[in-house]
């Protein structure tokens, strides 16, 4: 009892001195944690089941928008739905990919493309207000 005593008085002893170092900025304490998790991902191999090709991330039209920029792999499946009571579609600046028009509730998919960047889409059917307002981030 008396060594459990002494262990959490030390325990309570570094807890204080992290929280108290912490503030210098080091980060330190989150290293080990933050390689281990980044670690998980990787060395986890793709599922291959079936050979289809899983609905790996969505984009969702509505009020004109199409939310926040998504980060994908490359070459995924990217999935499209509107939710505008006006047709909309997703169309690359750069002409890599695109869907056809979705009315309401209507949705389609694209390929990714495979080399990693930032690409910017747009609306064909509202140029004026939906040009290069999507962001696709495609990570390797
Ligand atoms: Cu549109």
């Amino acid at each position: 009892m008396r060594y459990l005593r002494i262990a959490l008085a030390a325990l309570v002893v570094t807890v204080a001195i992290v929280a108290c170092s912490s503030g210098s900025g080091s980060g330190s304490p989150a290293a080990t944690s933050g390689s281990a998790a980044t670690s998980g991902p990787a060395g986890t191999p793709t599922t291959s089941s079936g050979g289809g090709t899983p609905a790996e991330a969505a984009i969702t039209i509505l009020n004109f928008k199409y939310g926040d920029p998504l980060t994908v792999k490359p070459g995924a499946t990217v999935t499209v739905t509107n939710q505008d009571s006006v047709r909309h579609d997703v169309v690359a600046d750069d002409g890599g990919f695109k869907t056809e028009l979705l009315g309401k509730g209507e949705s389609s998919t694209f390929t990714a493309p495979t080399t990693p960047g930032t690409y910017t889409f747009s609306c064909s059917a509202h140029p004026g207000s939906m040009s290069g307002i999507g962001t696709l981030v495609v990570q390797g």
